[in-house]
C-alpha cells in the first residue's frame, strides 16, 4: 500500500510510507536486474515504488509520472532501461530531482548501448549512470540512500552499519586449505 496521492492501483508500493525513491523501468524484463536496486531500498527501510514505462512506448505516461513525482514526495528517481535507452534522460529533461540510471544488457550488445545512451547526456541535464546490471542496479539504491541520508541521520546509521556488514562479510571469507 502507499498512502496520499497516489491512487493508480499500476504503482508498486513498499513500506506503507510515501515513497521518497521512484524506479522506472522500460520493461517487466528489466524487473530482473532493477529487483537488487529494490532490495537495497527494503533493506534500508527506504520507502519506495517500482513501475514500467518505456521512454519510447509510453512517452505520455512517462511524462505524466515525472511532472507529479516531486510533489507526490519522491526525491531521487532511478531509471533502467537497454538498448537504445533514453529513459533517465528524458526523466532528468522533465525534474531536477537527482536521476540515477542503470543500464541493462538486453540486446547483442550486452547493455554497451545502454551505456553509452546514459552516460553521454549533454550538459545541462545531467543524468549519474551506474554500472551495467546488478551491481549497477544496487549501487544505484545506495546512492540514492546517500543522497537522503544528507538529511536523514538515522538512515546515515543505517548505511554505516551496512557498509560494515559488507565489510566483515570479506574478513570472514575463507580460502580452501
Ligand atoms: C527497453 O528495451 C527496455 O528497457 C528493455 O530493456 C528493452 C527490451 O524491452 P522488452 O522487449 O523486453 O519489453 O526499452
Amino acid at each position: 500500500m502507499c498512502f496520499g496521492l497516489v491512487r493508480d492501483p499500476s504503482y508498486n508500493c513498499s513500506m506503507d510510507k510515501l515513497p521518497l525513491v521512484g524506479i522506472v523501468m522500460g520493461s517487466k524484463n528489466d524487473y530482473d536486474v532493477l529487483v537488487a536496486a529494490v532490495e537495497i531500498l527494503r533493506t534500508l527501510e527506504i520507502p519506495h515504488e517500482a513501475r514500467v514505462l518505456s521512454a519510447h512506448r509510453t512517452p505520455d505516461q512517462l511524462f505524466a509520472y515525472v511532472e507529479t513525482a516531486r510533489e507526490r514526495g519522491l526525491r531521487v528517481m532511478i531509471a533502467g532501461a537497454g538498448g537504445a535507452a533514453h529513459l533517465a534522460g528524458v526523466i532528468a529533461a522533465k525534474t531536477l530531482m537527482p536521476v540515477l540510471a542503470v543500464p541493462i544488457a538486453a540486446t547483442p550488445l550486452n547493455g554497451l548501448d545502454s551505456l553509452l545512451s546514459m552516460v553521454q547526456m549533454p550538459k545541462g541535464i545531467p543524468v549519474a549512470t551506474l554500472a551495467i546490471g546488478k551491481p549497477g542496479a544496487a549501487n544505484a539504491a545506495l546512492f540514492a540512500a546517500e543522497i537522503l541520508a544528507l538529511n536523514d541521520p538515522a538512515l546515515y546509521d543505517r548505511l554505516v552499519a551496512w557498509r560494515a556488514a559488507r565489510a566483515q562479510e570479506v574478513l570472514d571469507q575463507k580460502l580452501p586449505d
